[in-house]
């Protein structure tokens, strides 16, 4: 199909699902429901085998499954940033991993996604993990804690406010500790532990759950942490109950909202460490915690779709899945991800995961669903979870005014078109990378080729460029076959990172 043909199609299909919505008013309810460091092999609809994720392949196999969907970054932090904002997250400084007691990194005067839902005439919902930092520092955990999701866009919030090996270890509902007790007020530190409190270091044979790097710190459930934390012990979460907590109060937000308008951003714990899936899953897959966590979180997609068949509301839902960042085994605890993996291969075909600028670290499950209104197929399309801001405004009639990093490629989001965007600037731990069509280039960066965790980094002593199409796990670098291509990469590369690439010694060479 030449160019011309296909723009026309998808811009004819575009329009009349936007020109529907308008003319009868009718807005889909939006849902994003964001794993946490699933891979691109760990879903059976990319071609996993040994582990079978029914549910989340439902929206792939009946929506639109890309082959192409991309994290702007290879960690949890950036990542979510970029979705929320449509900025790039390596223009702000505060975009990488944060702690639990980190300020929140949004700007309350910066649009976001939910803000744009919100002016749209939505109820907007955040639930589940968030990551991006909340109050402005110096938080008492013991009042309500702000800015955070509710200032920046959300009617609703309850959250676990970085990551589940990390502390303070308590969902944050508008802002206040669930459960949490006037005589056992709560303390977080970063920096040294509280007198008398057990870490895994002083008291190991607390631990149910032993640690293999970091996560030494205070033990909650039997499991070792990072961070300090005191007090609060009745508002403490039972990490093997947070599946079925948050599917809880997602369910709740679906039922209570069903005659608006909804938005709502599930961010899924799973399989991000530590993995404590609820015993009805525990051997589900034979593959250890990791790979049952992974079918935890397939039962939470599915408990979402059953919510929304039951109040007849999957026509007008349009459900996205994705993964924050890639795969990763040892990421902290000895869990035995490594040891039962078997054959499984939670990248697929990519080459590196989490933490990386190789593919895997930002190429993630990507899915589009839309009963009846989005008809299954497979895109090429290169999407990227930033793009859902430009994207579904244009869907829900609020165009975006001024610059964002975000593209509309709506069509393509609605299986419409296969042209998604052109380039993607990718990033981890700070480096950048870039894909433009099917290249990859990797500038060369200092620093070691793996980290703790075993997966490659992707730091090289030279360039890397590789041909997606013809060589998806990277195992070929071409630059002296195409040394031509590399000179326009390099270029266009510093085009679009406008003086945020920090190399170390190569920055002459690059210039
Ligand atoms: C790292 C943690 C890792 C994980 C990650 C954040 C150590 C040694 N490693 O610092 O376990 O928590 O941060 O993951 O502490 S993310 O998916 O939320 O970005
Ligand atoms: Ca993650």
């Amino acid at each position: 199909m030449n160019t011309r043909s296909k723009f026309t199609l998808y811009t004819a299909g575009a329009l009349s699902l936007i020109g529907c919505a308008k003319e009868k008013e009718v807005k889909p309810n939006i849902i994003v429901i964001l794993a946490d460091d699933l891979g691109y092999g760990d879903v059976s609809a990319y071609g996993a085998q040994t582990i079978h994720t029914p549910n989340i392949d439902r929206l792939g196999n009946e929506g639109v499954k890309f082959m192409n969907g991309y994290a702007t970054s290879a960690t949890s932090t950036p990542s979510r940033y970029a979705l929320m904002t449509g900025m790039y997250p390596w223009k702000n400084k505060d975009a990488k991993i944060l702690p639990g007691d980190a300020p929140l990194i949004i700007q309350e005067e910066q649009y976001t996604l939910p803000k744009m839902m919100r002016e749209a005439g939505y109820t907007t919902g955040a639930i589940g993990k968030w990551h991006l930092g909340m109050g402005r520092g110096e938080i008492n955990w013991n009042e309500t804690v702000k800015p955070g999701a509710n200032e920046i866009g959300f009617d609703y919030s309850c959250l676990i406010a970085a990551t589940n090996d990390r502390v303070p270890t308590v969902y944050v509902e508008n802002g206040n500790v669930v459960g949490l007790e006037k005589d056992d007020p709560i303390e977080v530190s970063y920096e040294e532990n509280f007198e008398g409190e057990p870490t895994a270091l002083t008291h190991p044979e607390l631990l149910k759950m032993h640690w293999s790097h970091g996560h030494n710190n205070s033990i909650v459930n039997g499991i070792p942490r990072i961070g300090f934390m005191k007090g609060g012990e009745k508002a403490r979460w039972v990490d093997e109950d947070m599946a079925d907590y948050f599917v809880d109060k997602v369910k709740n937000f679906i039922l209570e909202n069903r005659e608006n308008p909804f938005f709502l951003y599930f961010g899924l714990h799973q399989p991000h460490v530590p993995r404590t899936p609820n015993e009805r899953f525990v051997s589900a897959t034979g593959m250890g915690s990791r790979g049952d966590a992974i079918a935890e979180a397939d039962w939470c997609v599915g408990e979402v779709l059953n919510q929304l068949g039951k109040l007849g509301l999957l026509e007008n839902t349009l459900v996205i899945f994705s993964s924050d960042n890639g795969p990763v085994l040892n990421d902290g605890y000895k869990d035995q991800a490594v040891e039962l993996l078997g054959d499984h291969t939670p990248a697929g075909p990519l080459r590196g995961g989490k933490y990386s600028l190789f593919d895997a670290g930002t190429h993630v499950p990507f899915f589009v669903y839309w009963k009846g209104k989005i008809q299954p197929v497979t895109s090429d399309a290169l999407v990227c979870q930033m793009d859902l801001l430009a994207s579904i405004s244009e869907l829900v009639g609020r165009p975006l005014q001024g610059e964002f990093d975000s593209e509309n490629i709506l069509p393509a989001l609605l299986g419409e078109s296969d042209e998604g965007r052109k380039d993607l600037i990718l990033e981890a731990n700070g480096k950048l990378a870039i894909r433009v069509g099917d290249w990859a280039m990797i500038p060369p960066y200092g620093g070691p080729e793996r980290n703790l965790t075993g997966n490659e980094l992707g730091n090289m002593p030279e360039f890397g460029l590789y041909n997606l199409r013809e060589d998806i796990g990277q195992e070929k670098n071409v630059v002296s076959l195409y040394p031509e291509r590399l000179e326009e990469m390099k270029e266009y590369f510093l085009r679009k990172t406008e003086g945020h690439y920090k190399p170390s010694v190569q920055e002459i060479e690059l210039k």
